[in-house]
């Protein structure tokens, strides 16, 4: 078998990315709709050597969020600073999530829908509408940083699911592969990941499921091939690389909720006003740069959700 090597800005020795795994990546683009279609392909090795495939052509950006009012962080920062507990508790889990074969991929859609059933991931693409939206990340551990995201937002997903309007909940889940990621043989964790989001909050416009980030299909280590991202709340409601996404009457408990319901609630709204009972949430480290700025309520994106939780401001239950 051909081993191919990254980049060694980060990669720890031992990650190498075996043949079938770009390969696979291949065939995803090439069986991808219009807008995965594959990219001239000169030299596969010289390809892989500078990451993920990028897309081409290039989803439209949404002229909405095409400005996040602070610079984009830096590409390989972004794909080496991650918080992806299922590869490693440190930031430095990229060489290892490598591991992760991303394609074939397929998402069951369960529960109260009009029909549950799996579908492979290219299909799905195909029957999406795939966009650029450049967010701002703010972690519960504050830090933040701007992505370029590529995907389609969660509401397209709803509707496409047709829920019954007995669903209240969307529940999201990620892969369960202990051969593959080694957190997950920490059984004092509560595998695998679970994040969930009212339906109300699952049909406004600003959730994203992302397939890309910086005009290329997802680096493994943020979450790929598909995540979703919501830019209001912190950062460990967005959760990596899903295999199941469920229609519940029942609100779902989160991984962390599970494992720390005093310091990760539900809703996890963004707010500097309502500290982390171990820190303050009054400001935030822009990543890849020396600045300390001021955490802003929704993270700023107030105008499209605050009505969502009008009336429920009082109190800590909503920021928490
Ligand atoms: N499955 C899974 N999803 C996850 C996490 C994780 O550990 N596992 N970490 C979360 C946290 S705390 C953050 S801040 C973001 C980090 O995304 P990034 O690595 O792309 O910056 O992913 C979230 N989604
Ligand atoms: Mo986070």
């Amino acid at each position: 078998m051909h081993i191919i090597r990254r980049p060694d800005w980060h990669l720890p020795e031992s990650a190498v990315t075996p043949e079938p795994v770009w390969r696979a990546r291949r065939r995803l683009l090439a069986a991808g709709a219009g807008a995965l279609a594959m990219a001239a392909l000169p030299g596969t090795a010289a390809r892989a050597e500078e990451g993920p495939a990028p897309f081409s052509p290039l989803p439209a950006r949404n002229p909405d969020f095409a400005d996040a009012g602070r610079a984009v962080t830096e590409e390989r920062l972004n794909a080496s600073y991650n918080n992806f507990y299922e590869f490693g508790s440190s930031k430095a889990i990229s060489g290892a999530a490598r591991r992760l074969v991303t394609d074939p991929w397929s998402v069951r859609i369960d529960g109260l829908v009009a029909r549950e059933r799996t579908v492979a991931l290219e299909d799905l693409l195909k029957a999406m509408p795939l966009e650029e939206r450049i967010y701002r990340h703010r972690c519960v551990e504050a830090w933040s940083m701007v992505v370029p995201w590529i995907g389609f937002p969660l509401a397209a997903l709803v509707a496409w699911a047709e829920p019954l309007s007995s669903a209240r909940f969307v529940r999201f889940e990620t892969f369960l592969d202990p051969d593959v990621a080694p957190g997950q043989r920490q059984h004092w964790y509560p595998w695998p990941y679970v994040e969930g989001v009212t339906i109300e909050e699952a049909a406004n416009p600003l959730p994203l499921m992302v397939v890309g980030a910086y005009g290329k299909m997802l680096h493994n280590a943020m979450g790929a091939p598909l995540r979703l991202h919501l830019p209001w709340k912190y950062g460990f409601k967005s959760i990596k690389s899903i295999v199941r996404v469920s229609f519940t009457d029942t609100r779902p408990v989160g991984f962390w909720e599970e494992l720390q319901g005093n310091e990760y609630g539900f809703w996890a709204n963004v707010n500097p006003d309502v500290p982390h009972p171990r820190w303050s949430q009054r400001t935030e480290r822009v990543l890849g740069t020396d600045e300390v700025v001021p955490t802003v309520i929704y993270n700023g994106y107030g105008p499209q959700v605050a009505h969502l939780y009008r009336g429920r401001e009082e109190g800590r239950e909503i920021w928490f």
